[in-house]
């Protein structure tokens, strides 16, 4: 018999009974002589992850203690769910009950039956949010952060891990703030393509920071066309991971600061019509940090066209971005402070790309995908 740990299994169904069948997975659990359910969420009604057509889910938490070992528990779950008679139709189709082992302890286990913590945890506010309520500062041991933390990053929605889709991470965040510094660190960690603002290409923008008003839409249109080709889809790798030192909404923010209500409505006609082909991020990694530390950087690396931005410019398209991702629900957002990822931290670095890996496919997560 192994020592007492706390666990957090998920409970899920969206066939029958729904209501009845969880209670009777966690009662069939705590009549295991070596599980004790100690405590439940609230069992909560939830959209479907996965193919639409398919009726809502209940989704609920618990807390056991056991001295099972996760490979163990993992068949007793499975038994309970053939004890209930669990039918399924098809992946990620609807079922009668559904058991995830969430965590165990702090364990991380990765065997051809088991992965723990649950792979796609962290993609999943119908997981998150009854975990929170059990315990929100229960610590992910992979990630080292709380659920809570990992709830926040979803703003609510859920997702899933996609390696048909092209998996482009885009870091946003203000002028100067260190986007590029930390996208090319990134890309070496993960051995990850880069695609680069063309600031230094654009030969509108020197002009236009010097205010050279008339120039604004032919720079915003520049801009807009380059970060076209590079988000185009069939541009992007199928099999690395891709970074870009932006997002491209972050072009509206741009444009709706530098361009006349005129220049603006034929700018926003051509943004719509190319913001349907752009590839989407999987994950966004919002750097932020207070305008006049972004301010001091822009004096530091001293690029003469940059020279005339002012603090209430930096100011004022800081409280943009924290608008847009305040409602961002398009992907997870990885919020850092600039300088919780410091130029020489090396540890911090690496923390940070292991968890951009969890929210990235690839090609081994068939378990999962
Ligand atoms: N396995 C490996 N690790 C684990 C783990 N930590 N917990 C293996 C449980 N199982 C784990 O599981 C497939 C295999 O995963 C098992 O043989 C086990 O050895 P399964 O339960 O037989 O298959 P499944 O449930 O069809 O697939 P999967 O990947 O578990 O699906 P999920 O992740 O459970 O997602 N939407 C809402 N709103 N609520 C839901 O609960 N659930 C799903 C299913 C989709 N959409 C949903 C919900
Ligand atoms: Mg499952």
């Amino acid at each position: 018999m192994t020592e007492q740990v706390t666990a957090y299994i998920g409970l899920g169904s969206n066939l029958g009974d729904r209501q009845r069948v969880i209670r009777e997975a966690l009662d069939v659990l705590g009549r295991h002589d070596q599980v004790d359910v100690t405590r439940v969420s609230e069992i909560r009604e939830t959209r479907p992850l996965g193919p639409s057509a398919q009726p809502d889910y209940l989704n609920a938490a618990a807390e056991i203690q056991t001295t099972l070992t996760a490979e163990t528990l993992l068949e007793v779950m499975m038994t309970t769910e053939n004890i209930l008679g669990r039918t399924r139709r098809g992946k990620w189709g609807p079922r009668t009950i559904d058991l995830d082992l969430l965590l165990f302890g702090s364990e991380i286990v990765h065997s051809p039956n088991l992965i723990v913590p649950h792979p796609q945890m962290h993609l999943r506010s119908f997981v998150l949010g009854s975990l929170c309520e059990l315990d929100s500062a229960l610590m992910h041991p992979l990630f080292g952060e709380p659920v809570a933390e990992l709830a926040r990053r979803l703003s609510g929605g859920d997702f899933a891990l996609n390696p048909m889709v092209p998996q482009l991470v885009s870091i946003a965040g203000l002028i100067g703030v260190g986007k590029t510094t930390l996208m090319k660190r990134l890309a070496t960690a993960l051995d990850a393509d880069t695609a680069l603002e063309p600031y230094d290409t654009n030969p509108f923008l020197p002009g236009v920071y010097a205010g050279k008003h008339e120039l604004a839409l032919d720079s915003q249109l520049y801009f807009l066309l380059n970060r076209v080709d590079q988000l185009d889809p069939d541009a992007l790798s199928p099999d690395k991971v891709s970074l870009t030192d932006y997002v491209f909404e972050k072009e509206l923010i741009y444009a709706r600061r530098l361009l006349d209500p005129d220049q603006l409505q034929l700018y926003e006609r051509v943004y719509r019509l190319f913001s349907e082909r752009v590839a989407s991020p999987v994950l966004v990694i919002y750097l932020d940090d207070a305008p006049e530390q972004c301010l001091e950087r822009i004096h530091q690396r001293n690029r003469s066209y940059e020279q005339s931005i002012s603090l209430e410019f930096l100011e004022s398209l800081h409280r943009e971005y924290e608008q847009l991702f305040a409602g961002w629900k398009a992907c997870p957002v990885l919020r850092l402070s600039a300088s919780q990822v410091g130029l020489e931290d090396e540890a911090a670095l690496a923390h940070v790309a292991l968890q951009v890996k969890a929210y990235v496919a690839s090609r081994d997560c068939a378990v999962f995908c």
